[in-house]
């Protein structure tokens, strides 16, 4: 979820400074995605290159850089070729500590070295095979066993006596990989060799030679072995030359000096060169020798069989945002992604379960409360009004909300047999925070929904979950809104797991969620129509009323967040059933309105309230069901895929999300730091 990168320079001479000035200015380049430590990998000493160094730090990669800075290493020795390794973390095992950081090792001779994206959903089942095979471990992270893993094969094949490549150990190791990943593989056994392989993150590979190279495509390697090259004895054992790749000959057929940057961003690749290829899912792309070889996992019909090396045309500026102008923008995007890693590792679709591995010990206490009580600021508070009701249906336990700033001022009555769960983005929300002590103090059991591993809320509560939506650096919260709406849809259905009378429910909504990625890209997808409608229908008005109720409600409550947020306009979330006690008194004809009405249980109500809005001459927007026929003719419609209903929130929140972040571009708003809004709100 966090950053990769490696540089492998093939008979180009450069010292130890040079290699880690690379590898961490490399680093530097993906600090925008934010992270809470940071490690590279650099050759050792000895001469045989069975020494590998790892410098881990927390923290900014300056404080990684003084670190290395301070040790006694040499940093003036050189390296005709060299491989290293580095790594940026978002944390979602283990909290962000040096030993945690990446790059993780098989063993304290460093014989495996590894950097990894993503999470590894099955690493307790191999962390505890490897720890009885004698692979004890040192770190809380899911990606520690891969490292033990590798080496654990290699010992085996060892065993057998018969030499195996880099690559193909590393095919076995992927084999034995759920989740998703992009990791990179250094040993000592294979000097100045990479591979890298990954399956749903992204991995990019930098090419950069002084001569011209004589194709601009790599073939990938299906099924057979090229031979293996010897790695007991390097020494002795001559070297066997592999079929030279066709794109590593110069026009004149020679072997050259060749660099190679591996990424997961294209940002820390393009000040080196603008030869890059992407791998794709299950490639496994091996180093050595001045070559690039792709293998694939396994063989496909209908795969390609070349990589392109591309030219990237882009600047830096622009790279860092991908394709998005914005991170408000690129966050929106991510959220088919977010949503999923999400859910990774805690849901069996097959069987319908359910696993929050952060919550299993205190099941039995929260289904035993006398209450629960969410407590929460902004967008996080909107997550838990979108989830009251499944909690109520499924759970059966009376559920509050409460803004923590209000909840603190009334200092509301807390008794030991209540559960209070906090739910914040950053972990460090000054309000929730001083809510939670306030809990604590009372005796209540305290739950978390945080996105960052390590803040004061996730420490403190008794336990909680985390949501890995990955870093979200735009003010505006987008997809973090998503991924608590899930963890708590989670939670529900965690807490239900035993009430035979909502079996029938729960299956129908862990379907829904299996569902819900497709649709919100299909939502994205109508990017440039919902574009044109902010510009042409809702740019020049001054207010925006949205309305709706049901689990609608933090739709509205959210997505006129959001326009206030970002565009600065006024904005307001009313509950369409409130509407004849009061803000009727606004609609006229001149009042722009966003009405919500994905069918569902109370459709007929919503109904209703779009009566009595066009009976005032209101021209409301409807947010519906696509082919909806009962939308009146000539209305402007939004249409968004149906899912269960307490799901629909989550998709139809999106187009809220582009409505406001296009509104505010069209504003010149300065959408990643809007004016008088901090990221974190760590002040009261
Ligand atoms: C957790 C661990 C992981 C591993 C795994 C074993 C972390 C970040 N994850 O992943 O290292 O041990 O379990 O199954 O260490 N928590 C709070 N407050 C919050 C959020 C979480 O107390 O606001 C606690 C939670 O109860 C758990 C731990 O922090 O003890 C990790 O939570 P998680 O949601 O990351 O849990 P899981 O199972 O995905
Ligand atoms: N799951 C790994 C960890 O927590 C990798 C996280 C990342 O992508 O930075 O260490
Ligand atoms: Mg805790």
């Amino acid at each position: 979820m966090c950053g990769i990168f490696a540089y492998l320079n093939y008979l180009s001479e450069k010292s130890r400074r040079e290699v880690a000035d690379i590898l961490l200015n490399g680093l530097s380049r993906l600090e925008y995605r934010g992270y809470d430590s940071a490690g590279i990998a650099v050759d050792g000493d000895r001469d045989d290159r069975t020494e590998i160094f790892l410098f881990k730090q927390t923290g900014k990669v300056a404080m990684l850089r003084n670190f290395v800075d301070t040790q006694t290493v040499d940093m003036n020795r050189k390296f005709v070729t060299h491989a290293g390794m580095a790594h940026t973390r978002w944390a979602t095992h283990g909290q962000p500590s040096p030993i945690n950081a990446h790059p993780h090792r098989s063993d304290s001779r460093n014989q495996f070295t590894v950097v990894h994206n993503g999470i590894i959903t099955n690493f307790k089942e191999l962390k505890t095979l490897l720890e009885k095979k004698g692979y004890p471990f040192e770190s809380e992270t899911d990606t520690e066993c891969v490292a033990k893993l590798a080496l654990y094969l290699f010992d085996q094949q060892k065993a057998t006596g018969k030499p195996i490549t880099f690559h193909a150990l590393i095919k076995m190791v992927i084999k034995e990989l759920e989740g998703a990943f992009a990791l990179l593989f250094k040993s000592t056994a294979y000097p100045n060799e990479l591979v890298a392989a990954r399956r749903g993150s992204p991995l990019i590979i930098g090419v950069k030679t002084d001569k011209k190279l004589k194709v601009d495509f790599v073939d990938v390697e299906f099924g057979a072995e090229a031979p293996p090259s010897p790695y007991y004895d390097a020494a002795s054992t001559p070297k066997l030359r592999r079929t030279t790749s066709r794109a590593f000959l110069t026009e004149d057929g020679e072997v050259q000096p060749m660099e190679f940057f591996v990424s997961s961003d294209p940002a820390a690749i393009v000040e080196h060169t603008k030869r890059v290829l992407y791998l794709e899912d299950d490639d496994i792309a091996h180093m050595s020798g001045g070559e690039l070889h792709i293998h694939r996992l396994r063989r496909e019909d209908g795969m390609s069989s070349i990589r392109a090396i591309q030219t990237l045309e882009l600047e830096l500026a622009e790279i860092m945002k991908g394709k998005f102008d914005h991170f408000m923008q690129k966050e929106i995007f991510e959220q088919p992604d977010s949503v999923v890693n999400t859910m990774r590792g805690r849901i069996n679709f097959e069987n319908s379960t359910v696993q929050l591995g952060g919550l299993k010990a205190y099941v039995q206490t929260i289904r035993r409360a006398r209450r629960l009580i969410f407590i929460a600021c902004g967008t996080s508070y909107h997550s838990c009004i979108a989830t009251r009701a499944i909690f109520e249906e499924l759970a059966e336990l009376p559920v509050v909300n409460e803004l923590a700033s209000d909840f603190l001022d009334r200092k509301a009555p807390i008794f030991r047999d209540d559960v209070c769960i906090f739910v914040s983005q950053s972990g460090e929300t000054a309000d929730t925070l001083i809510a939670l002590r306030y809990c604590l103090e009372r005796g209540a059991l305290c739950v978390g929904v945080t996105n960052v591993v390590g803040t004061s809320i996730s420490r403190e509560t008794h336990c909680g979950v985390h949501i890995n939506a990955g870093p979200e650096v735009g003010v505006a919260s987008t997809k973090a809104y998503t991924s608590q709406f899930i963890a708590l849809i989670l939670v529900a259905l965690q807490l239900s797991a035993d009430r035979i009378s909502v079996a029938e429910r729960r299956k129908e909504i862990i379907m829904g969620l299996n569902s819900l990625p497709g649709m919100i890209k299909e939502v994205l997808a109508m990017d440039s129509d919902l574009r044109q409608l902010a510009k042409d229908v809702l740019f020049k008005e001054k207010n925006l009323l949205i309305l709706g109720r049901g689990f609608q409600n933090a739709t509205c409550l959210e997505g006129a967040l959001k326009i206030k947020e970002v565009s600065y306009m006024h904005s307001e979330g009313i509950l369409a059933g409130e509407l004849k006690h009061g803000p009727l008194a606004l609609i006229d004809e001149t009042m722009p309105v966003i009405m919500i009405m994905t069918r569902d249980s109370i459709f007929t109500k919503v109904q209703n309230a779009l009566q009595q809005v066009t009976a005032r001459r209101g021209q409301p927007i409807i947010i519906c069901n696509k082919d909806d026929p009962e939308m009146p003719s000539g209305s402007r419609v939004i249409p968004v895929p149906k899912t269960v209903d307490c799901l629909q929130g989550i998709i139809n929140v999106v187009p809220l999300q582009l409505l406001s972040y296009h509104l505010a571009v069209l504003h010149g708003v300065d959408v990643d730091c809007p004016r008088n809004l901090a990221k974190s709100v760590t002040v009261e």
